[in-house]
């Protein structure tokens, strides 16, 4: 179909190689185009991890993860880096200009996609206000734009690659609460039938989601909407009063 994008994690349970302990245990989900699910919980709760076995940076011990009913162990990386975007909790940025770091995904792309994709992320006024504009240089790990400005770039990315598939780690932190709802509400527009799982540490980045997973010590101890966890939750309670 045209709407390819579910994600299915099957009874994953996850450990770092060499550890003792699984960082993630037991988790089921399923995640549809169109949909919004959000990952809330802890520092350490698995939630990186977690986000993580799908573009198979890891693989789990036990357990399926399945991208459009086909698991993601027999797929090739490249295959699945194709459908699937990270922009990973630490955004990372190569030497070389703003354009050669938003084409990476997607070589072919246009100005005109890479600057609706800044426009999106809440990055085009700062890279038109630079002198060379998309041509301008980012130095070895973007360690010369600001941490709001690499995630923006990062973000940008993500878009312009066109996924089916987007996973943002803790992507909307860096910026302030009225950019954070600026950014999600244009890109409702753009990712409106993709499958968009994201982490969030701010509850007002996840109310709209349309399933929030509560995750405390590698299991999702409780899952639902905003309204539903409010009522429901104790985990999700604390996490909302803090
Ligand atoms: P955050 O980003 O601070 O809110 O925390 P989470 O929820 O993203 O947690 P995560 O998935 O980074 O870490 C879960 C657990 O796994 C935590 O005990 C630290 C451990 N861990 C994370 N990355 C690695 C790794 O690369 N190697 C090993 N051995 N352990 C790791
Ligand atoms: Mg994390």
């Amino acid at each position: 179909g045209t709407l390819a994008g579910v994600v299915e994690y099957r009874n994953v349970t996850f450990a770092y190689p060499g550890a003792e302990s699984p960082v993630l245990s037991n988790i089921s989900f399923t995640a549809q185009p169109g949909q919004t699910i959000a990952i809330i919980g802890s520092t350490g709760s698995g939630k990186t991890s977690l986000l993580s076995l799908l573009p198979r940076l890891y693989d789990p011990a036990e357990g399926e993860v399945l991208l459009d009913g086909v698991p993601v162990s027999r797929m090739d990386r490249a295959d699945i880096t194709r459908r699937v975007a990270l922009v990973p909790q630490r955004p990372y940025l190569f030497s070389g200009t703003i354009e050669h770091n938003l084409r990476f995904g997607k070589t072919d792309a246009t100005d005109q996609e890479l600057w609706e994709a800044l426009q999106v992320a809440q990055g085009d006024e700062f890279v038109r206000a630079k002198k060379n504009g998309l041509g301008s240089r980012i130095s070895q790990g973007g360690t010369n734009v600001s941490g709001g400005q690499r995630q923006r770039l990062c973000i940008a990315r993500a878009l312009v690659s066109r996924p089916r598939v987007y996973l943002f780690d803790d992507s909307f932190s860096a910026l302030d609460v009225a950019t954070d709802a600026r950014l999600r509400a244009a890109l409702k527009g753009i990712t409106a039938d993709a499958t968009v799982i994201i982490v969030a540490q701010r509850i007002s980045t996840i109310t709209e989601a349309d399933q929030i997973l509560v995750l405390d010590n590698g299991r999702i101890v409780d899952r639902g909407t905003h309204q539903e966890l409010l009522e429901t939750s104790p985990t999700y309670q604390e996490i909302v009063e803090s």
